[in-house]
């Protein structure tokens, strides 16, 4: 008889849902919304419910694969492991551990995937990576200014007067927030939305600001300049609490409110309302992750910051520059999880250079790659360059549930579960500071295996079982251990399937910063020069870089699809998915092209082809194309996308992109 089991969401998600399950003959037969959730109450996403097609679909991975002279054999998984353990052995008595790069990125939000880490650090360390595609630049910009990345609890926008969304496609990437939005307009709180894009949050929008791609930092800049000129600013947590002012005021000096307005395209006027509607507090500014995929991402994110901070909304009830809450992850105990201490010898690879970095390695060069919970030939940025380095390392391993396009590429494939096969405990660092279970609700197929099955399988025949010698039970209580003392342990998770963490609500309330002067600070103190704002602009603009405009005229964003989470849907829809190349009116217009012609996008890097369909409110020379594509059904959007490091060096710069683009037969 089928039954209904609470668990949770795995993706990687703002909203991190909790679910009702039905399970029949043990099998998930139906993904629904938790109505319980105190968060996400019973409304869940598209691709949440898909991920009982994932589970079931029949090209699910069922057993170890190894690719021989081209084609892929089933192979058992003794072999497969006895053959990639003897590689790893060899490859660390020839050439040192760090001749073996692990690649992964967040597919999966579930705590114990981070046990990939304890297995590379306890194998004497490897080449790893640092930075992120996501949110690295935004995260590091937030750590200079307040010395943390922490975001107000999601019952606080109640108290907002005014509501700036800021480069966030909330009604696409984060459905809990967007129903927070609807309240809130409801009970009369003005909503702003500043995105390129007019994206279906702006359509609930009190006021729609478009703005050229990138340009967000000087956007802020010039409202700064408007509060100040009105006199709007709050001058005691300025002369109090803040560390910096006056190299901002000499800054802001050295640029006129025309020059802002030329470079980011928004009017004089907008950026005089912008300055009273911050003035009239409690505004909160809540950003996205798309605007900081820039060269100068870090600066702009740290420049909302000082908007926030200039005009008091620090500290405040509905107020706040939310970005991230690294709060919630900060929780867990992953020092004892991953065992940093003990990998002997590691190298570092920017997770955005990491095939460039491949290709150039010495010393030891890279012998083999392993992946985990990622899918670099769809998601890391110049797709030709990281085919080639993943074609060419000798020894590729991929972790996976489905042949994406990297395990199309690997020599050993192995067969991974999905959340419902597993038991773990979940949550998101974006939005809200509940952390779910999720039980195991059926077995897995074939002989899909936990990753963490594997690390422990490998662990053993390298001569370190002892480290993976706990019961998921064990492990589970080890990432408990530091809320214990809060009342928080698996039994009660367990039993509860949701709870709410220990975090501050109000971050910054006491006008305490964790930054070196104690101090919001504008400038940051440890970073010397490199801690001042700036008025950069974007790598690939007209202003940075007017041959290279010249070329190629427009600027493409790659933002997240509606139905998948990446790439991770895109081969179980009903119909075969195609490239849309969505375009602003303006080049319809003076390329004389239509809705449903077939065009060629192209830049240095590379190009795609896709079928066109015009937006008529984009900003002008705006392109966009979503990004997670799998190459039979057009090809990833990261042929286009450089990967160059932002200005802080820890993100991306996956939206600082310019292209041309042609009809073609
Ligand atoms: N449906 C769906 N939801 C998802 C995901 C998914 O793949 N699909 N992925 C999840 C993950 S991992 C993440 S990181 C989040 C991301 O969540 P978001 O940050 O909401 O999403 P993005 O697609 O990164 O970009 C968001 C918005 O940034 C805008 N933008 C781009 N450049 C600029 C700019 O220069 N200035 C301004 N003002 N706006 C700009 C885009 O037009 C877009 O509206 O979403 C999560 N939720
Ligand atoms: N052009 C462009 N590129 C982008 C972005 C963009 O906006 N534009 N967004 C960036 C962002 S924000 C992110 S977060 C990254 C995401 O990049 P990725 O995390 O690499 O992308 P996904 O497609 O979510 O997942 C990768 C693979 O992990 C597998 N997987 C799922 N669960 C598990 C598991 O439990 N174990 C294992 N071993 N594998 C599993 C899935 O089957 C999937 O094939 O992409 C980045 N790339
Ligand atoms: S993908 Fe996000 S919104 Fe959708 S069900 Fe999962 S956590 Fe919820
Ligand atoms: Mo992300």
């Amino acid at each position: 008889m089928a039954q209904v089991r609470k668990a949770a969401c795995p993706l990687n998600c703002w909203d991190s849902c909790g679910f009702n399950v039905t399970i029949d003959q043990d099998r998930v037969t139906k993904v629904e919304g938790d109505p319980e959730h105190p968060i996400t109450q019973g409304k869940i996403c598209g691709r949440g419910r898909m991920l009982e097609t994932r589970a079931n679909s029949s090209q699910r991975l069922l057993h170890p694969l190894k690719k021989v002279n081209g084609t892929f054999e089933q192979i058992s998984w003794d072999q497969a492991l006895d053959e990639i353990a003897a590689k790893l052995y060899g490859i660390k008595e020839k050439y040192g551990t760090t001749a073996v790069l692990h690649s992964h990125d967040y597919a999966n939000n579930g705590i114990l995937k981070n046990l990939d880490q304890r297995f590379f650090n306890c194998y004497g360390g490897v080449t790893e990576l640092y930075g992120s595609l996501c949110w690295g630049a935004g995260i590091e910009a937030q750590k200079w200014d307040f010395g943390n990345a922490w975001s107000h609890g999601p019952a606080d926008i109640g108290n907002s007067k005014n509501i700036i969304i800021w480069g966030r496609n909330v009604a696409r990437t984060n459905m809990h927030f967007y129903e927070k939005l609807l309240e809130a307009k409801k009970q009369g709180a003005k909503i702003f939305v500043i995105d390129p894009l007019f994206n279906a949050t702006a359509k609930i929008a009190d006021e729609y600001i478009t703005i050229k791609p990138g340009m967000d930092g000087l956007l802020a800049a010039g409202i700064i300049k408007e509060i100040l000129r009105l006199g709007l600013e709050d001058q005691e947590f300025i002369e109090r609490s803040t560390h910096g002012f006056a190299d901002l005021s000499r800054l802001l000096n050295g640029i006129s409110l025309e020059e802002i307005s030329e470079r980011t395209e928004v009017s004089c006027e907008v950026m005089t309302t912008l300055a009273n509607v911050y003035a009239d507090k409690p505004t909160s500014t809540y950003m996205g992750l798309g605007l900081q995929r820039y060269k100068n991402g870090g600066n702009t994110i740290r420049f909302i910051d000082a908007l926030a901070a200039v005009s008091g909304n620090i500290g405040i009830a509905g107020g706040g520059a939310n970005y991230a809450n690294l709060q919630v992850g900060q929780s867990f105990a992953f020092e004892e999880l991953t065992l940093a201490h003990c990998r002997t010898n590691y190298r570092q690879f920017s997770i955005m250079k990491q095939a460039e970095e491949v290709l150039t390695a010495t010393d030891p060069e890279i012998k083999m790659i392993v992946v985990t919970c990622g899918n670099p030939l769809t998601q890391v940025p110049d797709t030709n360059m990281v085919e080639k380095t993943f074609s060419s390392v000798e020894t590729l391993v991929v972790i996976e549930q489905f042949m994406t396009d990297t395990a199309m590429l690997a020599d050993y494939v192995l067969p991974t579960t999905t959340a419902f096969e597993e038991e773990d405990l979940y949550y998101s660092s974006m939005y809200h500071h509940y952390v779910n279970y999720g039980p195991k609700l059926v077995t897995a197929p074939g002989e899909a295996q936990p990753d963490l099955w594997i690390w422990t399988q490998l662990a053993g025949r390298l001569g370190f079982g002892e480290d993976f010698d706990f019961s998921r039970e064990e492990w589970l209580k080890m990432a408990l251990k530091p809320l214990n003392d809060k009342g928080i342990t698996l039994e009660k998770l367990r039993a509860h399937h949701t709870m709410e963490l220990p975090v501050v609500k109000i971050p910054w309330h006491d006008h305490t910063f964790q930054t070196p002067t104690g101090k919001y600070e504008f400038t940051a103190q440890q970073k010397g020069d490199n801690g001042l704002l700036t008025l950069a602009v974007p790598d690939e603009s007209k202003w940075a870089n007017p041959k290279l405009a010249e070329k190629y005229p427009y600027h493409l964003l790659t933002i997240h699809p509606l139905r998948s989470n990446h790439s991770q849907n895109y081969h179980l829809f009903a119909s075969k998915p195609k490239v849309k190349v969505e375009i602003a009116a303006n080049i319809a217009e003076s390329l004389g092209l239509e809705k449903g012609d077939f065009v060629k996008v192209w830049n240095d890097r590379g190009e795609i082809k896709g079928f066109i369909s015009i937006l008529a409110k984009v900003h002008p020379d705006t392109i966009n194309i979503d990004e997670g594509i799998w190459k039979e059904f057009g090809g990833s959007v990261n042929h286009l996308t450089s990967n160059r490091e932002s200005d802080n060096g820890l993100g991306s710069t996956l939206y600082d992109c310019l292209v041309n683009l042609e009809k073609i037969k």
